[in-house]
């Protein structure tokens, strides 16, 4: 054997090994620096500087969402320009130690969080080519606008079932409809399927396909980056974040324990779309359309609650007891802080209440996502929200303040380490809260529901229907962030030749859905959704939901809730808040792994799916029923789904290729012998 094939073997095995990505780390920095000292006081430095660094662009980013100006977009812009050149600074001078010999493991994990992410390894003008590349993709995005249905209101006058949305005659009759606030809500509020796969195609139309061949250097750029900082690909690099070896089969593991209830989900919600829109638009046997979902991604289906449900709500209207008893926004956070005082959290600092933002103004325009600020100078946290007295809002309350409990109680930690172990943490418990606050019991501890919610049987009418719409939010969303994450790992990994069929089939594979027509290699219809243009990690979705149902039970077992799952409430448990705030105080100080052992006191350190489960069970015993007589539960694809969007093969299950393949090689003969006969 020569030297040669020894070396590509030996590497082959090394890759398998997963070696070939510490090796490389080797190849972009000198480590030569293993002084200690430095290392200790570089850190020290890097401490102060990155703190005053965040508060300046956390101040010019929070003075253009709440007064959308060109000269505060501006600032902003240069304030974020210096991050980026210190982040690339500090990363070289980090990538300098050698982590090696640094015994040190706070030390040694410090310097990793540096030198781990990012792109500086591109060097300067290619990093300079992604970011603008970037931005490209997310101007194109946020211009887009589209022209009012033609068809104008394709509506029987009075019939509820084909009500359209109204939104088109109050906005417009110009090509301006924005996707916020205008197509948002027409894909969630329209029940006229022509004017539903006009938005959805149109929106399709505006965003994909220009900026393909920009995602596509993108695609190449971010590669390279990753290969530099010793991942395989960026697909690898994003993975890592999450301090799992196995990570791509851990998500995998954990869906398909999730998959039976999903899949009852689908079956029941088929049948109220068949009931709907009739079987000329949905198979009794097959995947759903994407465009009848109630969201332009089909990734949330909360909207369609009405459409699906056989008879009428019997939830009690939580939102007009509210606007009854006098809540206004700032009562609203007012009750969000007790809940957290009540399990002994801290409550907000005067800085929070004199500088948070809880209703829109005029100059907000186009600013109304709801978030929550950390300013790194350990006392200012603020929330922004366009708040309106509804029980959604409240909930959104408790979640923002959530995320501001979150920095304060790590407030203390080094800058390094005051963020959640990996991207999922910090949404994960704010909706564990959600959970708790939005449940029935809450509400009416609250006095906000009265009619008498059963803790020991969950399986009255209102429980159910709590179930199933927190199911419609929760269950397309995982297996829509399932099959977004394996697309761009899939991208990143091969590259982008038959992108948008490997899309569909993801989305069918993972969502049971299907496009409303056909797709080609021409569309880009994985562009048409902000996280993927712009560069965003998603899987985070995916594990932060997992984890907030674990977390939810942590908190239940510390208040000895005894009773189905979802009639928990851990409202002035001392217990619950210790364990909250233990876990939240160490921000990334320790790994996710560490930190779930914490959590659990003791019992795991994995990511599990057993909560979720558990809370769902009682609707899932309801769904079975529902669904006893469906001839299918999930869904079976046939050819003509697949050839939606594969171009190998046709309607009738054939493969149009080896079709065209015959027809051409047809056509030579006759030429041949045309010639031959001449
Ligand atoms: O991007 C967001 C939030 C910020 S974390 C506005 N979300 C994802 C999305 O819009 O797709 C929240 C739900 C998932
Ligand atoms: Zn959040």
């Amino acid at each position: 054997m020569s030297l040669k094939v020894l070396l590509i073997l030996t590497c082959m095995w090394l890759k398998t090994q997963n070696v070939v990505s510490q090796i490389s780390d080797l190849r972009y920095t000198e480590n030569t620096n293993d002084n200690l000292g430095n290392a200790i006081q570089f850190l020290r430095d890097f401490d102060r500087e990155a703190a005053e660094m965040c508060n300046r662009v956390a101040s010019s980013e929070w003075r253009y969402a709440i007064n959308a100006t060109d000269f505060n977009k501006r600032r902003m812009r240069e304030q974020q320009n210096l991050v980026s050149k210190f982040e690339c600074l500090s990363w070289r001078r980090a990538a300098s130690f050698d982590s090696s010999t640094i015994v040190d493991s706070s030390i040694r994990r410090q310097l990793g969080r540096i030198v781990q992410p990012g792109r500086c390894g591109l060097g300067e003008d290619k990093y300079a080519e992604i970011t603008h590349v970037i931005s490209l993709m997310k101007d194109n995005y946020n211009n887009a606008k589209v022209c009012p249905f033609p068809g104008g209101k394709s509506t029987v006058p009075g019939s509820e079932s084909y009500r359209s949305s109204s939104y088109v005659a109050t906005y417009t009759t110009y090509c301006d409809l924005k996707l916020e606030p205008e197509l948002v809500r027409i894909m969630e509020s329209s029940r006229a399927e022509p004017e539903l796969r006009y938005y959805w195609l149109a929106w399709r139309e505006k965003t994909g396909p220009s900026v393909k061949n920009t995602f596509m250097r993108y695609l190449d750029l971010a590669n390279q980056a990753a290969e530099r900082h010793g991942f395989n690909d960026a697909g690898d690099q994003m993975r890592s974040l999450y301090d799992d070896s196995e990570f791509f089969f851990s998500v995998n593991d954990l869906w398909m324990k999730i998959q039976p209830l999903y899949k009852q989900l689908v079956t029941f919600v088929r049948k109220g779309l068949v009931r709907h829109y009739g079987e000329q638009v949905v198979r009794k046997d097959g995947p759903l359309p994407a465009h009848i979902l109630g969201n332009m991604w089909a990734q949330n289906w909360h909207s369609i609650l009405s459409l699906i449900q056989p008879g009428p709500s019997e939830m009690p209207d939580i939102t007009g007891e509210m606007v009854r008893q006098g809540y206004t926004p700032f009562k609203m956070f007012q009750t969000a802080e007790e809940f957290f005082t009540s399990i002994g959290l801290p409550p907000m600092a005067p800085e929070f209440w004199r500088n948070s933002v809880f209703q829109k103004s005029n100059e907000m325009y186009g600013q109304c996502t709801a978030s929550a600020w950390d300013f790194c100078n350990k006392i200012d946290f603020r929330i922004k929200q366009c708040t309106q007295v509804s029980l959604e809002d409240f909930v959104n309350a408790h979640h923002e303040m959530t995320h501001v409990q979150y920095y304060m109680q790590y407030a203390s930690q080094p800058f390094l380490y005051r963020e959640g172990p990996n991207p999922a943490f910090h949404e994960a418990l704010a909706n564990a809260i959600s959970l708790c606050v939005g449940g029935p019991t809450h509400l009416q501890k609250l006095g906000l529901l009265n009619t008498p919610v059963s803790v020991t049987n969950g399986n009255t009418m209102i429980n159910i229907e709590y179930l199933l719409s927190i199911a419609l939010d929760k269950l397309p969303f995982m297996a829509y962030s399932l099959a977004l994450e394996k697309w761009r790992w899939y991208v990143f990994e091969k590259g982008p030749v038959g992108m948008n069929a490997r899309w569909w089939e993801l989305r069918l594979r993972y969502q049971g859905i299907i496009p409303p027509t056909g797709r080609g290699f021409e569309h880009f219809d994985a562009g048409a959704k902000y996280h993927v243009i712009s560069d965003q990690d998603y899987i985070k979705y995916f594990v932060a939901t997992v984890l907030q149902f674990q977390i939810y039970s942590e908190l239940c077992l510390a208040s000895h809730h005894v009773g189905p799952l979802h009639t928990c409430d851990f409202y002035r448990s001392r217990e619950a808040g210790r364990i909250l705030s233990d876990v939240m105080q160490q921000g990334a100080a320790l790994s996710s792994s560490q930190l779930l052992k914490l959590l659990t006191r003791g019992k795991t350190s994995r990511l599990s799916a057993e909560p979720l489960i558990d809370f769902f069970r009682p609707l899932e015993a309801w769904l079975e029923l529902q669904n006893k007589d469906e001839p299918i539960i999930g869904w079976s694809s046939r050819m003509e789904d697949f050839a939606l969007f594969q171009p190998l093969v046709d309607r009738n299950g054939r493969n149009s290729a080896a079709k065209h393949m015959f027809s051409l090689l047809a056509l030579l003969m006759v030429c041949f012998y045309s010639v031959l006969s001449f």
